[in-house]
């Protein structure tokens, strides 16, 4: 790892040392106390924690005194010798024989009993907590996972904008922003760009932000959240599903692989799931819902309680297909077989986390793309670029987009989603 300024060693770097070896380490106060006019800070940088142990005779008074003056997250230099010690938790400490703090820190806010909303405003201290780093470290597994299946898989990187000019996922959860004397709005999602890139690539992806003007207050609607979409040429509903499985079973494999420890650390059993998950239609997941007495009338979309029932029917992720054409956007292709539902399929989490992935089948006539378009009252000369896509070579294709966020809260056996992202934005909070 690269080094800066006088350290020597990270912490945990120190397991592999001799007593006596002399180190220069870096960090942040994580605790203090004091015995008997001995001060014992435990030091943590972003590799761990260590005991460092200050008194007089190995430093001289002063300094043993600014140590013991110094608070909570105060960032110090210490120098000091390896002492192997069995009964502290890492089976070393550090006898420091010099101790420089760097960064004052007077009354650190973040406390064990500080409240939810004050940990919210306070998100750019909170992320330094166990807790915190630990839940970002899993944020960090599922990201790297993901590019990383599309990437062994032949994926291609393909990003696009940010600011467009038409919405994907409808008009309702549109964030419009002024563009010069024109409006332009945040993407909802990348999915269109990636349809136009499969004509260069075939097997496209994306891993960037989408945003949703979600005024719905919920454990699991951010405002701004990271999107991981595919696209596929073609695919059609079952190669989706194929996909969007393989890529859901590689992250969590991975995040346990990589981050059980951190998992455990967050007291969070989680099996990644072995069997192939569920296929299930809307009309069998209402049939669920019913039972279980939630009232749902066909042509609904699936609410977050219905999904919640359904999930926890089941132990491993479920795919349920074929929604009522009138519950989704569109873009989906109607079922040849039975045009009043469409070929498309989300993925719900089990544990009564419901959705994490939604997709499908995309229109590829210009035709009957036009005729959705005309039916659901859009502007087709709104839409001309992705009507095009339909004009030059069309081929059946399929896609979906995986919710980051969602999929970490999962995972992490996180409440709420917002813990799930470093800075959370919702319809109350920007800030900071
Ligand atoms: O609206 S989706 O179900 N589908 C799409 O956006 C497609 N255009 C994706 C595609 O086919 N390329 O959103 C996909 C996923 C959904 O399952 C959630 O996991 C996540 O995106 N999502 C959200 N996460 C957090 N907050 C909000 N508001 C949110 N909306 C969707």
């Amino acid at each position: 790892m690269w080094k800066f300024g006088e350290r020597t060693h990270f912490i945990q770097e120190l397991q592999g040392l001799k007593e006596g070896d002399t180190v220069k380490i870096a960090g942040w106060i994580y605790r203090k106390s004091e015995l008997g006019g001995v001060v014992f800070l435990r030091l943590r940088d972003s590799t761990g924690v260590v005991q460092v142990v200050a008194k007089e005779g190995s430093m001289s008074k002063e300094e043993v005194e600014s140590a013991r003056q110094a608070d909570i997250e105060s960032s110090l230099l210490v120098e000091g010798r390896i002492r192997k010690d069995p009964r502290s938790p890492t089976g070393i400490e550090i006898l420091a024989s010099r101790i420089k703090v760097v960064g004052e820190s007077h009354d650190f806010p973040i406390k064990p009993d500080s409240g939810e909303e004050f940990l919210l405003d306070n998100r750019h201290l909170h992320i330094r907590t166990t807790k915190m780093r630990n839940t970002l470290l899993i944020r960090k597994e599922v990201l790297r996972a993901a590019e990383e299946w599309f990437i062994k898989n032949g994926f291609v990187r393909f990003e696009g904008p940010t600011f467009v000019g038409t919405a994907v996922e409808g008009g309702a959860t549109l964030f419009e922003v002024p563009y010069f004397n024109k409006k332009a709005y945040l993407t909802q999602s990348s999915q269109f760009y990636l349809e136009a890139a499969i004509f260069a690539f075939e097997n496209v992806y994306t891993i960037q932000p989408s945003f949703r003007a979600e005024k719905s207050r919920t454990r699991r609607h951010l405002t701004e959240f990271w999107h991981a979409e595919a696209e596929m040429a073609w695919a059609d509903l079952n190669g989706m599903m194929d996909v969007a499985e393989s890529l859901t079973r590689y992250i969590s494999q991975k995040v346990v692989e990589r981050a059980g420890h951190i998992l455990e650390a967050l007291n969070r059993k989680f099996e990644p799931p072995d069997n192939r998950f569920p296929r299930i239609t809307y009309d069998e997941a209402i049939e669920i819902a019913r039972k279980k007495e939630v009232s749902i009338e066909w042509g609904d979309d699936l609410g977050t309680e219905t999904e919640r029932v359904i999930s926890l029917e089941f132990d491993l992720p479920v795919f349920i297909t074929k929604y009522p054409k009138k519950a989704k956007a569109f873009y989906h292709k109607p079922d040849p077989k039975r045009p009043d539902v469409v070929l498309c399929a989300d993925l719900l989490a089990p544990e009564g986390i419901g959705e994490i992935i939604g997709g499908g089948q995309r229109i590829n006539s210009e035709e009957e793309l036009l005729m959705r378009l005309r039916e659901e009252n859009l502007n087709p000369s709104n839409y001309k670029w992705y009507l095009d896509l339909r004009k030059y070579g069309s081929v059946p294709h399929s896609g979906f987009g995986l919710g980051i966020e969602r999929t970490i809260r999962w995972i992490a056996g996180l409440p709420h989603i917002r813990n799930a992202i470093p800075f959370p934005r919702t319809p109350t909070r920007l800030y900071p």
